[in-house]
């Protein structure tokens, strides 16, 4: 059965082809810096926007054109769209795919049915996945769209509401496992606060982290090997959300001691909704050895939420490529297009064009990140404008024991510090310019 019958397997044409399904510059097989692209950017595609957006907004319902759907959540229809989607990733030549719980299959009266209802849908899933050796690059669980998740999930007030969270986390984790899932997403849903009226913070805090420690102790008592990842967001749907950014994140898990056990999904349009660049929280995590994995997608400078759209700025491709490349890949982690078709594109063959440019934007800035580094200019600029410290007093500073005496010694004999030097920003931006031709 053909659901996008017009749409032919999408190949590698080169810069120069102008036809609008074919790659310019993902072209798996090519190799930069010693691997594929395929290696390098381990992209997936987000069973929750691609498949089960339907283009709804806060001031419209779904208006997307999805031949295959009939309406309903039902079980049959959750069966048919996992072949919809293989069918479209296969066409698309994309290596992984992620999934929430409740996208692939739906809720049945209870949790044991709906364990039921997750274990066929994950059978159909994994007969796909062995047909096409396309992987899952992450499994979650939806923690806060059922109406019991109103308060919240793990920091709800309701003790149930705690308990059936774990219930449905230690079920999705086991299915991440059957499906060979490489790595395992938290994302903070309703974890968060909107009035500090009606919340115990510490005791939601504490909740929190007691919930991700049963997490790890459940992950390690079955054995699942892959990454377990946080996705920090500054805010929506709660206005306090909890994991704010990589840098409250990472202080949390060390507040409860379990920063050894986690790493970061970095998304970009999360990034910005916490007034940071995507750079910016990139280097945070990288530079704390916690940067996973990465949820691609990009904001609207105009729009102050989570617009969720495919990115297409080569800046930014470029940028995120060379933090990746600079920490020497994701490992397991990959570039997750957590991201939407606008409402206005409705028609089937817009989740194409959708993917296509993002895969050949990240593509592209995967050759670009590459030439910047084989030139070196960028990083040795930065090396030489802290050379103050590779010598000298600088080097006593950062590998000896030095005192606020010692320095002042060291000032009064001087009579003063050693003149400042231009910081260049405008000669290094027209410089990074040069590498977009
Ligand atoms: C929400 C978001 C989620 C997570 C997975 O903003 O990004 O889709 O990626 O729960
Ligand atoms: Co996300």
């Amino acid at each position: 059965m053909a659901f996008f019958p017009d749409v032919p397997k999408i190949s590698y044409e080169g810069p120069e082809s102008k036809n609008p399904l074919a790659f310019r510059h993902y072209n798996p097989e090519e190799v930069v810096e010693g691997k594929t692209m395929r290696e390098h950017l381990r992209f997936a595609v987000c069973y929750w926007h691609t498949f089960r957006g339907m283009g709804g907004d806060p001031f419209g319902p779904g208006c997307a054109i999805r031949p295959w759907e009939d309406g309903t959540d039902s079980l049959d229809m959750a069966l048919k769209r996992v072949d919809v989607a293989f069918e479209f990733m296969e066409k698309l030549g994309v290596p992984y795919y992620c999934w929430h719980d409740r996208d692939i299959a739906p809720e049945g009266a209870n949790l044991a049915e709906t364990n039921k209802n997750l274990d066929i849908v994950a059978r159909r899933l994994k007969e796909q996945q062995q047909r096409t050796g396309i992987k899952l690059l992450w499994g979650t669980a939806n923690l806060f769209s059922h109406r019991r998740f109103v308060h919240g999930a793990s920091t709800s007030c309701n003790a149930d509401v705690f308990a059936y969270a774990a219930a449905q986390v230690k079920k999705a984790l086991e299915v991440t496992q059957e499906l060979g899932g490489e790595n395992y997403v938290f994302w903070g849903g309703r974890e968060g606060y909107v009035t500090w009226l009606n919340t115990d913070m510490k005791r939601e805090l504490d909740h929190f982290a007691k919930f991700l420690h049963m997490a790890v102790e459940y992950k390690k008592k079955i054995g699942f090997t892959g990454t377990f990842l946080i996705e920090p967001k500054p805010h929506e749907p709660t206005s306090h959300q909890y994991d704010f950014d990589c840098a409250n994140a990472l202080a949390f898990l060390r507040g409860y001691g379990l920063e050894k056990e986690f790493r970061f999904n970095v998304e970009t349009n999360h990034a910005t909704l916490a007034k940071h660049t995507m750079v910016h929280e990139l280097m945070y995590a990288s530079i704390h050895g916690m940067l996973g994995s990465i949820d691609a997608n990009r904001g609207d400078l105009l729009l102050g939420w989570d617009t969720d759209q495919f990115p297409t700025d080569l800046y930014l491709t470029t940028q995120i490529m060379l933090i990746v490349l600079n920490q020497n890949g994701l490992g397991r982690g990959g570039l997750n297009f957590d991201a939407k078709v606008r409402r206005e594109s409705f028609e089937p063959v817009d989740l194409f064009h959708a993917h296509i440019g993002g895969m050949d934007a990240f593509a592209h800035g995967l050759k670009i990140a590459a030439a910047i580094r084989k030139d070196g200019l960028l990083a040795d600029f930065i090396r030489q404008r802290y050379a103050s410290w590779d010598s000298g007093i600088g080097a006593q500073i950062e590998n000896g024991h030095v005192t606020f005496e010692d320095l002042e010694a060291y000032i009064l004999q001087k009579g003063d510090a050693a003149p400042n030097v231009s910081g260049r920003q405008e000669m290094l931006e027209n410089i990074f310019n040069r590498y977009f031709r």
